[in-house]
């Protein structure tokens, strides 16, 4: 789906953190929803984030997932700049285990939102569907394919558990 108009913009702070952000992509790609993913550092490259987040809405794109490790401002510069809804991901980190990503991202001024996600993959899956879940307020076909798949999760977690 990566291929498509995209309707999901999702961004990383480093490369380094996209064998956690795949879970975002795989779910989404299991939505048939089309996405776009870079990895752009605010601190690293500050004017690429701000031309990526300043022409995300006028490119089509309806929801953005930020994830970003360690002093993780992305999501919330990126929040800064668009009116998009913004869901952030923090990435589990060597030192604190991801509470330093989930503290620098989750504790956003008044005025200026970012949905902050679980830690790790929990996180980066989960905002993909809610990403969906927005989505899906406007779209039938989205809706239709969440429920499918929320009533096939409930199914498979009532199965007893093989031996
Ligand atoms: C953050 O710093 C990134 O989002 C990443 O989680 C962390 C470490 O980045 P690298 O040094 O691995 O590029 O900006």
């Amino acid at each position: 789906m990566a291929n498509d108009t995209p309707l999901i913009g999702i961004i990383m702070g480093s490369k380094s953190d996209w064998e956690t952000m795949k879970s975002s992509t795989d779910m989404l790609d299991a939505l048939f929803i089309p996405f776009e993913a870079k990895a752009l550092s605010a601190h690293r490259n500050p004017h690429q984030v701000v031309e990526w987040a300043s022409n995300a809405e006028s490119r089509g794109i309806k929801v953005i997932i930020a994830a970003a490790g360690m002093a993780a401002a992305l999501p919330g510069v990126v929040a800064a700049i668009t009116p998009l809804p913004v869901l952030g991901v923090p990435m589990e980190t060597r030192v604190m285990g991801g509470v330093d990503s989930l503290l620098s991202m989750v504790q956003m001024p008044g005025g200026i939102p970012v949905g902050t996600l679980a830690v790790g993959k929990a996180g980066a899956k989960n905002a993909a569907l809610l990403a969906a879940a927005i989505l899906s307020l406007s779209d039938e076909n989205i809706h239709e394919r969440l429920v499918k798949f929320r009533k096939a999760q409930n199914e498979t977690v009532a199965e007893l558990p093989v031996s």
